[in-house]
């Protein structure tokens, strides 16, 4: 199985994979009553560096403040040490991260409150989320003819769980047509984000993405717009239109699973000259290099796992490996 790994950390103890089940009867999975993070970790000169573990563990806490939970059994500190000793029980370089805080014991009358939350930390070695060719060549894309969440229907600040079928019809509707990825747009009609990433736009010179307001506060997405500042890059937060994206010089796409990959067609019209473009090839580097802890300016971003600076104060079984 791909996405294979020695251990899952689960509430407090890393399980062998084959024993990290739970039962059918939880309601996580019966209402989508869960939160969950996608991170990654990188191989470095220093050992395995979480990308701006700090943000995602953030994220996850506010996620479940978000879908209802008052209290959570770990705060964002002790969820980001549990993310750094899964990596390193497993003895993992480039890894992708996942984080769940679902829904258990109890709440079957549609209340968080009538049950427990409980965390689950697996890892993986993950490729190339977008396709092995998606970073060479780029992506081709369509407009979905499923519309993105309203804020006031479900929370899109939020990673839950019951979000995703909106990204799985979308996501299955464009695979099947014949397309890499969706682009959603808002109730209002404007750019929203795609099934997984956020989404922007190269036209004159300028970095266009969509305000906050209505999407996912993505994690790459507030990394690339400070490269892209740092780089001397004018990046403005605006509503974009779908026909914008047409006359676009280039469109890129951005996300922890995804990393930044180019839009070479949308809807059947390419864009730009149909190659990832210049702006987006050098931010993709700048990223890359970032992700890398190859850069002095943003190695705060890069958590070394075995650095922590923290005292591991978790459940730790006999059968981890030492430090
Ligand atoms: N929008 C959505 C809807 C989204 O799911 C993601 C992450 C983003 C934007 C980008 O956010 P960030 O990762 O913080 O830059 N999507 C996750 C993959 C979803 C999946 O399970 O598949 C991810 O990239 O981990």
């Amino acid at each position: 199985m791909a996405m294979e790994s020695k251990f899952i950390w689960m509430d407090g103890e890393l399980v062998p994979f084959e024993k990290a089940t739970i039962h059918v009867l939880t309601p996580a999975l019966h209402y989508g009553a869960a939160v969950f993070e996608g991170i990654r970790a990188y191989a470095t000169d220093k050992g395995a560096a979480v990308f701006r573990l700090r943000e995602h563990a953030e994220r996850l806490a506010d996620s479940a403040r978000v879908l209802g939970f008052r209290e959570l059994p770990y705060g964002a500190e002790e969820i980001a040490e549990a993310i750094r000793l899964t990596v390193r029980a497993n003895g993992f370089g480039d890894c992708y991260i996942r984080p769940l805080l679902y829904l258990t014991g109890g709440g079957w009358n549609l209340n968080v409150d009538g049950g427990r939350a409980s965390l689950a930390v697996a890892a993986w070695e993950w490729g190339n989320y977008l396709g092995e060719e998606a970073l060479a060549k780029g992506i081709r894309a369509n407009i979905s003819s499923f519309t993105r969440h309203q804020p006031n229907v479900m929370m899109t600040k939020a990673k839950i769980a019951g979000n995703y079928p909106n990204s799985i019809l979308a996501k299955t509707e464009s695979v099947r047509l014949g397309f890499d990825e969706a682009i959603m747009l808002n109730p209002q009609g404007f750019v929203a984000e795609c099934t997984g990433e956020n989404i922007f736009v190269v036209h004159k010179g300028r970095i266009l993405t969509p305000p906050l307001v209505d999407i996912l506060e993505g994690i790459t997405r507030e990394s690339l717009i400070t490269i892209a500042r740092d780089m001397g890059y004018e990046v403005a937060e605006t509503p974009i239109s779908r026909d914008q994206l047409y006359i676009a010089d280039e469109v890129f796409v951005c996300g922890t699973a995804a990393e930044v990959i180019g839009l070479s067609e949308i809807d059947f019209r390419v864009i730009g000259d149909g190659q990832t473009g210049p702006v987006t090839r050098s931010i993709q580097k700048a990223f890359h290099d970032a992700i890398r802890g190859k850069t002095p300016q943003y190695e705060s971003w890069c958590d070394y796992v075995n650095a922590s600076l923290v005292p591991l104060t978790l459940p730790k079984p006999a059968s981890v490996p030492a430090d």
